[in-house]
């Protein structure tokens, strides 16, 4: 019996715990975290990349390479950092011939995810077409070359302005970001910077699976109990015993 019980509890923890980190009932239990995990100072990576332009020589140009997108540097009215002008890529997007870029996280955790912000701002200005517009976002809980599942596709305003997405919590260890368009250029796409960041437990989320693992504790005190002391494991379920009287209501006398 002690292991049919040990059985039940292990089930018991397990529901426990899936029924509250599950993502399904995401938007009442999870918060948005307030940390960029793409930004390189927090141990975001550029892990592959279609392409970034170059120069005569054919080396990359710093100020242009594909880093950037996760220096923390944005372009922002005079304030224009003379090293980083955010990304090009080296030809413009088409659906048939996107340009992309996958993003590792530090030390290659997988990350539950929930939110992507997009910078369109480089040091090109908007009028010209090339900031990045159509765009696709895909995750993978394994490998850098997939298997990848679609988790939001949208387009961008051609706006100063950094863009907000939201979806649901999903698991990401790495997450390809695809341009299938810019606003009408023929030569390149550009992006300021990305930023994601991950979906946490809440204090009530907390709150319940500390009353549920309280609850089982108290079923395990109650199972000792009944063992040590002979008792039965549900006192109040216990059916009254036969051989006692059973006062009724037909029969008793009413007090006066
Ligand atoms: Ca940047």
């Amino acid at each position: 019996m002690l292991k049919r019980y040990a059985v039940l509890v292990a089930q018991m923890i397990v529901v426990s715990v899936v029924a509250v980190a599950t993502p399904a009932s995401a938007a009442e239990e999870f918060a948005v975290g307030a940390t960029n995990v793409a930004l390189a100072a927090n141990g975001g990576h550029i892990v592959e990349f279609s392409s970034q332009v170059l120069d005569e020589n054919g080396k990359p140009i710093t100020q242009w390479q594909i880093n950037n997108v996760i220096d923390g540097k944005r372009i922002r009215g005079s304030d224009r950092p003379r090293d980083s002008y955010g990304w090009s890529s080296a030809a413009a997007p088409t659906p048939a011939k996107p340009q992309w870029f996958i993003l590792g996280f530090k030390d290659e955790r997988t990350r539950l995810v929930t939110r992507v912000r997009f910078d369109p701002v480089t040091d090109d200005p908007l009028e010209i077409g090339r900031w990045a517009r159509d765009f696709e976002i895909h995750v993978s809980s394994t490998t850098r070359d997939g298997p990848w599942a679609t988790v939001q596709n949208g387009r961008l305003l051609n706006k100063p302005i950094t863009q907000t997405f939201d979806f649901p919590p999903v698991e990401c260890r790495y997450m390809k970001i695809i341009f299938t368009s810019n606003w009408f250029s023929d030569q390149f796409v550009e992006l300021g910077e990305i930023e994601v960041y991950e979906a946490l437990a809440t204090g009530d989320t907390l709150d319940q699976l500390i009353l549920r693992l309280e609850n089982l504790l108290q079923d395990l005190k109650r199972y000792r109990d009944s063992v040590r002391y002979n008792q039965p494991l549900h006192p109040e379920l216990t059916p009254p015993a036969t051989t006692e009287a059973t006062p009724t209501t037909t029969t008793q006398p009413t007090p006066q």
